[in-house]
């Protein structure tokens, strides 16, 4: 056993077990793990009032992104040190609150990272060969195999917007199937290394003006909302294809939806919409779109390891805090 759980089992047995609630599902297994130092309460969260009678003597609590972490379950849990998100972002938690209470926040930044880059890659597959369009029509008993006729990823260009984790495995993955990469991200140093295969450059335009398939890899922030809107667009060749897995808003709806009607984008991929659940049907209803319903990070695997790197992290952090004031 490792002397971080010899000294939490050790301030369990003496005093108190601590307390984690988890207000949100996580997996199986990230439960076990929290089981290994917490006593953990999994029936809190279904009503609010619920939730922040029990958290108000909890360690730790963990979400994944339906609870929202706001000011006043904050203040109502007095004893909380640890607040742990199964997941990408911090969107739900009110992180200025948690500051001031002094609570560490931790999140699992990486778990989702294989399931976004490989439900990217789906997208572009999807869109490049209308397979859900041919799909339906299948369904609707036809077989017009004229209406169909895609076009190759092989030989094509893809422009990456941000190369971070999720960026550079849709990289990789795009390699392998035959395509020329044009790479950007200021915010990745020009020092750090990327591989031979991404062509990095200085400029958005500069990564799209040649592309065939663009696809988004950032966060959602007040640089990257409308990143790629209607001027983007005009400067890419006419029957771009743009894949969006990342956060809705980074491309412009409006716009989109324009350039689809124009024919200057001859497809979208589209798992994150800005209002979601997705209101707006123009886009979900255009014939050349592939929506799906923000499921980018909705494998069993991706969730199996969120939940146990948000168990891992919880502990940590709480070993940490009980270093410190031991
Ligand atoms: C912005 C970005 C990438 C980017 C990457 C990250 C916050 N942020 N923004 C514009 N981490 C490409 C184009």
């Amino acid at each position: 056993m490792s002397r971080t759980n010899e000294q939490l089992h050790t301030f369990s047995s003496s005093v108190r077990r601590p307390l984690a609630v988890v207000a949100d599902p996580i997996s199986a297994s990230g439960i076990v793990r929290l089981e290994e130092v917490f006593e953990v309460d999994t029936t809190a969260g279904r009503t609010r009032s619920d939730l922040i009678r029990r958290c108000s003597n909890a360690d730790a609590l963990i979400v994944r992104s339906a609870t929202p972490v706001d000011a006043a379950l904050i203040g109502a849990s007095r004893c909380l040190t640890v607040i742990g998100r199964a997941g990408v972002g911090l969107d739900n938690v009110d992180l200025e609150s948690a500051r001031r209470a002094g609570i560490t926040v931790v999140n699992t930044p990486d778990a989702n990272s294989v399931s976004a880059a490989e439900h990217a890659m789906a997208l572009l597959l999807a869109v490049a060969r209308q397979i859900p369009q041919a799909r339906q029509s299948m369904q609707e008993g036809r077989w017009d195999r004229a209406a169909f006729v895609g076009v190759e990823l092989s030989g094509k260009t893809l422009a990456i917007l941000g190369l971070g984790r999720v960026g550079r495995l849709v990289a990789e993955r795009a390699n392998a199937f035959g395509m020329r990469i044009v790479g950007y991200d200021p915010y990745l140093p020009a020092t750090t290394a990327v591989p031979a295969y991404i062509r990095r450059v200085a400029s958005v335009e500069a990564a799209t003006s040649q592309a065939d398939f663009v696809t988004v890899h950032m966060p959602l922030t007040d640089e990257t909302r409308n990143l790629i809107d209607a001027h983007a667009i005009a400067n890419m060749p006419q029957g771009v294809r743009i894949v969006n897995a990342a956060r809705g808003g980074i491309v412009n709806e409006p716009a989109l939806l324009a350039a689809l009607e124009s024919g200057q984008s001859a497809g979208a991929g589209l798992d994150v919409f800005v209002t979601e659940p997705a209101t707006d049907r123009r886009l979900i209803d255009h014939p050349r779109v592939v929506a799906t319903p923000h499921i980018g990070a909705s494998t069993a695997d991706a969730q199996n390891r969120a939940g146990l790197q948000v168990a891992d992290a919880v502990i940590n952090a709480f070993s940490d805090r009980l270093r410190s004031i031991a």
